[in-house]
């Protein structure tokens, strides 16, 4: 789906860009980081528009969104200030924008229901606020987390412009004592719209954007992807050594194929989830790239190139199918044989004690699907199950806490769309009626055109009750209709 951002809004954003010095090498800057004192991470976060008429996230005055770094058992508590004007200045999907916003802890097994991971109650129009206090479970999982606004028709366009962060549960290194004393980078990719003309052919030409298609899709690419902000900045990783990257796809609705040149991702956590946590068999993955749809995260140890290398790391293209996106292959950053500075946040020894759960999933496995979510689209809108989401509408299942049910996703359209369920972690383990050979526990999973994936939804945890949502993360999908409510009870 194309950008329809107001003409006069690319050309300066692009303008900009252009009076840069030709591809001067950008540093990777990282956000300020927040701890939990004495287990409560307190903080204002306010909602306003940049100079070049974007919406972002502001924080101490600067517009910027903090990494907020909190341990199993912790409390976080937002005060979250829509300064966005009352009279709007972009467009959204589906009329012009109301600027209303909220915010949504993406993955996080939380309470649903406010004042914590609720998105269908807590809504601040322009001059309001709401207070958020997260209750971070004694038992949550540690991993990388992210948060983002979620008002529904308005998604897309504030993902889009920026409006989302990272957010880490510590004590990973409890489960992988291999991980202390690495340098650790935390990478949030972004997209970002580059119009069209000449000043869109110079962006994309400092990425070395794939001209060639690599699917059925027909538009021209009108997206390109930004590292922590930046349009293709440099990643410090000396040869040979080693780092743990948390990498998060905070894309509105385009997806990643990671690839760092040369090397292999050896990955302990995907979407959060610590891989040895449930398969203490199996406790990393090695893979060569990692497709991450638009949510999704990949947390692994990478080892530095030589130093003639001159690597990158990469986003391969990405086939959406006939009907979907552009998704071209790109450069993300360049990798430059500098050994990190001292300052660097080291992943330090903590004392998280580790959960690794044994589950006997078998027999639900092999059990007919308790609900099948599918997803259908036509010129109207974006549909689960031939329906549009509505505000009012009644849940459109009913999940009973403390069950892991087997649920199928089906994908009747000609285009990727990723499947996501708020406050649930799943267990994808068939596609298109396969078995998985090393099945993942994630909480956004992508579904491929005309195929399906079975999962085990996990509504094991007492936390997890009250209204919800479930819906494809493609943004622009959701806001025109593609998300349904669920009722844990
Ligand atoms: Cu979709």
């Amino acid at each position: 789906m194309r950008s329809i951002r107001p003409v006069a809004v690319v050309v300066l954003a692009s303008l900009c860009a252009l009076a840069m010095p030709r591809m001067p090498a950008q540093q990777l800057s990282n956000s300020p980081e927040l701890r939990a004192k004495g287990h409560i991470l307190s903080l204002t976060l306010h909602a306003g528009i940049t100079g070049d008429g974007k919406d972002s996230f502001y924080f101490n005055g600067q517009p910027s969104a903090p990494t907020l770094r909190l341990s199993p058992g912790d409390q976080l508590k937002i005060t979250y200030i829509n300064d966005l004007p009352a009279k709007p200045l972009e467009r959204c999907l589906i009329g012009p924008c109301l600027d209303m916003t909220n915010l949504h802890f993406h993955g996080l097994t939380v309470s649903p229901d406010r004042p914590q991971d609720d998105v269908l109650d807590m809504m601040a129009m322009p001059g309001q606020s709401l207070s958020y206090v997260v209750h971070i479970p004694k038992d949550h999982p540690p991993g990388l987390y992210w948060y983002h606004t979620h008002p529904h028709g308005e998604s897309y366009q504030q993902v889009l412009d920026g409006m989302s962060g990272a957010l880490v549960i510590e004590g990973i290194e409890s489960y992988y004592p291999e991980l202390a004393g690495l340098p650790e980078q935390i990478l949030i990719v972004r997209g970002r719209s580059i119009g069209r003309g000449p000043l869109a052919a110079d962006l994309a030409q400092r990425v070395h954007l794939g001209s060639n298609a690599c699917g059925g899709e027909s538009e021209a690419p009108s997206e390109i992807f930004t590292v922590n902000g930046a349009l293709r900045p440099q990643i410090e990783l000396a040869p040979g050594e080693r780092q743990f990257w948390r990498v998060v796809n905070a894309s509105a609705d385009r997806y990643l194929d990671l690839q760092l040149e040369g090397q292999t991702f050896e990955i302990v956590a995907m979407d959060g989830m610590p891989i040895v946590r449930h398969d203490t068999n199996h406790r990393t993955r090695i893979a060569n790239h990692v497709l991450l749809p638009p949510a999704g995260r990949l947390e692994a140890i990478v080892t530095g190139p030589t130093a003639e290398a001159h690597e990158h790391l990469i986003s391969r293209c990405v086939d959406t199918g006939p009907e979907g996106d552009p998704n071209p292959a790109m450069i993300l950053a360049d990798i430059v044989p500098q050994s990190r500075p001292e300052s660097t946040h080291k992943i330090s020894k903590r004392h998280v004690k580790p959960d690794f759960g044994t589950l006997d999933l078998a027999a639900e496995e092999k059990a007919p699907p308790r609900f099948t979510v599918t997803f259908t689209e036509d010129d109207k809108g974006f549909y689960i199950n031939g329906a549009k989401f509505a505000p009012d509408a009644a849940p459109m299942v009913h999940a009973k806490v403390g069950t892991f049910q087997h649920w199928r996703i089906v994908n009747a359209s000609a285009e990727l769309h990723p499947l996501h369920i708020h406050q649930v972690h799943f267990l994808a383990y068939a596609e298109n009626d396969k078995p998985i050979a090393e099945p993942l526990w994630l909480d956004t999973v992508n579904v491929p055109t005309g195929g399906t994936v079975d999962v085990i939804m996990d509504f094991s945890d007492p936390v997890i009750r009250g209204m919800s949502v479930f819906h494809c993360h493609l943004l622009n999908h959701e806001d025109k209709g593609m998300m349904a409510k669920i009722l844990f009870e």
